[in-house]
């Protein structure tokens, strides 16, 4: 049998750290088959990024034809898109498919700089989300998409509702920049569900929500419930904070190294 197949759009960081370096190696680790559209290309390392380059829609579009002609996806994911004209490419191209898409809405890098501009976050959330099976916004994202802010647990589940309403089937509001504990909330239409974790301190969380929604399509694409996969994937993304190696001199990579059978068994 071979094994499932995930796509990634998303931007390149040349340190391996973020974007689609990140999430290949995290669908590595979760024993699927990675393959990557780059949307856009960052010149970073963890001290600052320098430069980045956003590609043609049309380019964009034409990997994306070129990997599904010929391949069997079971899952995509994206990650930075960089202008309202590749949001609305990969949201076109997503009407036809029949394997769940996770968008994480990435708009800033680690360091500030837009990965998606402002102009276009509105097609994000118009064309974009209402073919999301899973949303994964962190706090500001959120705020960003639903106009509202995010003070305290009632208005974090208010936004987590509106972005159903807005055509996503689930929302995962990361508690990454929440006060107190990283608890991430997950809403899927008829439940809520806690994913609770100790607040890790540490400089190394670059990348990050590339990792976890990476984590998350590559258990959908093996089959896992939208739930399980979340689990596994929390696991592994708080366990990658924990050991993180220490490279670089400024906001480092996580450990890409954990074993993603850690949070039970990889059944194949
Ligand atoms: O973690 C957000 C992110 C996504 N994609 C790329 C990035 C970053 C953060 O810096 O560089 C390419």
């Amino acid at each position: 049998m071979p094994p499932p197949v995930v796509l990634t759009i998303a931007g390149s960081d040349p340190c391996g750290g973020a974007g689609i370096q990140a999430d290949l190696k995290t669908f590595h680790q979760f024993r699927v088959y990675g393959c990557a559209v780059p949307t856009l290309i960052t010149v970073q390392n963890s001290r600052r990024v320098a430069r980045v380059d956003v590609l043609s829609a049309d380019l964009v579009r034409e990997q994306i034809e070129i990997v599904l002609e010929d391949l069997p996806v079971a899952a995509v994911k994206t990650g930075a898109l960089g202008s309202a004209e590749i949001v609305r490419v990969v949201a076109r191209a997503a009407e036809g498919w029949n394997f769940p898409l996770v968008v994480d809405p990435v708009m800033l890098s680690s360091h500030g700089l837009a990965l998606l501009p402002e102009a276009a976050v509105a097609a994000l959330r118009d064309d974009l989300l209402p073919r999301a099976a899973l949303i994964t916004p962190n706090l500001p994202e959120a705020e960003a998409l639903t106009g509202c802010p995010i003070r305290h647990e009632d208005e974090l589940r208010r936004a987590a509702f509106r972005l159903r309403e807005m055509g996503a089937k689930a929302v995962l509001i990361k508690g990454g920049h929440r006060e107190g504990s990283a608890t991430d909330v997950l809403f899927d239409g008829a439940e809520w569900h806690e994913f609770p974790a100790p607040r890790l301190t540490t400089r190394h969380t670059h990348g990050t929500g590339c990792v976890y929604s990476a984590a998350i399509a590559a258990g959908l694409a093996r089959g896992e419930a939208l739930v399980e996969a979340v689990a596994r994937a929390k696991r592994f993304v708080h366990e990658a904070i924990r050991t993180a190696p220490g490279l670089g001199e400024g906001a480092g990579p996580l450990n890409h190294f954990v074993d993603a059978s850690a949070a039970g068994p990889l059944l194949f």
